[in-house]
């Protein structure tokens, strides 16, 4: 078919590959959720439900996009990892935000009802999310990002349950907790809970504390036979590296090796974990994550 007169016009169009090689985070973000946590009444400071919906939102956006390495979250945000070598919608930022803010978003709204038995979505209040995607250059730079977004949970989560045993349990008005908080440190805070509440932060929920880590257990497989014949593969393909001929096969395999890699990852279940991520164990135990 002939182009039309008005084909021009798409030549306004711009579209932002992100940059190759390194890894690309899409945060999603619940828009307006102060309010929204009023309007539906989630318990103070945290509401398992609120959790819940969260959590699963993102397991199936995890579950539908196999390059996604690893995914956390609190509150009402999630960060989502991708492969470094991802080559999704050929590393396209708005096909990749929108694709996973949309499926977050639908995902969520859908499993409201599963969370929140007794109070139905109102259409006058809807959840939204907006969506951002950033790339970082090496391994210790989306370790650095993931420890920033867990601190910052636990320094929201610390000064959260401070100030709702002041004001639940201390008969504080919100202004009142707020002033007698100003200044103080983690270790005052810890103080007050324990010494005026009788509460020891330690003892609180992980998975209020640390967040939720996502992230598909390739250990659980890594027992079986077909993995075997992977890894004899795989060094096969490392020892051919740096050999003068062979360059085709060693393409092939790395290819076919990929390939099942991906299978792999596919098929491994998805398991929640409540963890602290900034510490080196964590990578340790899991270095296929950020390989
Ligand atoms: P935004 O993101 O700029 O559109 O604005 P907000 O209001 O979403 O602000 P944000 O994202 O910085 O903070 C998240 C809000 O959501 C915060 O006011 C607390 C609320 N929230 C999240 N999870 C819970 C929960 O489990 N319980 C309660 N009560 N509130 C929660
Ligand atoms: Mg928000
Ligand atoms: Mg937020």
């Amino acid at each position: 078919m002939a182009n039309s007169k008005y084909e021009y016009v798409k030549q306004f169009e711009r579209e932002n590959y992100l940059l190759a090689e390194t890894w690309i985070v899409v945060r999603v973000d619940g828009r307006g959720f102060h309010r929204f946590s009023d309007r539906y009444k989630f318990a103070k400071p945290n509401d398992a439900r609120a959790l819940g919906v969260m959590n699963e939102a993102a397991r199936r956006v995890m579950s539908m996009l196999p390059d996604i390495r690893l995914a956390y979250g609190d509150s009402d945000e999630y960060s989502f990892v991708f492969a470094r070598d991802t080559e999704l919608f050929e590393r396209r930022e708005s096909k990749l935000v929108s694709t996973v803010v949309s499926t977050f978003t639908a995902m969520y709204n859908m499993l409201w009802g599963k969370y929140f038995t007794k109070t139905p979505l109102d259409e006058e209040m809807l959840p939204t999310f907006d969506g951002r995607a950033v790339v970082y250059p090496t391994a210790r730079t989306v370790r650095d990002y993931l420890s920033w977004r867990q601190v910052d949970c636990h320094i929201n989560n610390l000064y959260n349950t401070t100030f709702w045993a002041l004001v639940q349990q201390g008969g504080l008005s919100g202004a009142q907790a707020e002033e007698r908080l100003r200044g103080t440190l983690a270790s005052d805070k810890n103080e007050i809970l324990f010494s005026e509440f009788g509460i020891n932060y330690n003892n609180e929920p992980e998975i209020y504390k640390k967040g939720t880590i996502l992230v598909r257990d390739l250990s659980i497989l890594s027992g079986r036979e077909g993995d075997q014949h992977e890894r004899t593969e795989l060094s096969s393909v490392v020892s051919t590296v740096g050999g003068g001929n062979g360059g085709e096969k060693r393409a092939e395999l790395s290819q076919r090796q990929k390939q099942r890699e991906q299978k792999r990852r596919r098929k491994a279940a998805i398991v929640e974990l409540h963890e602290d991520l900034i510490r080196e164990d964590f990578w340790d135990k899991r270095p296929y994550i950020l390989l």
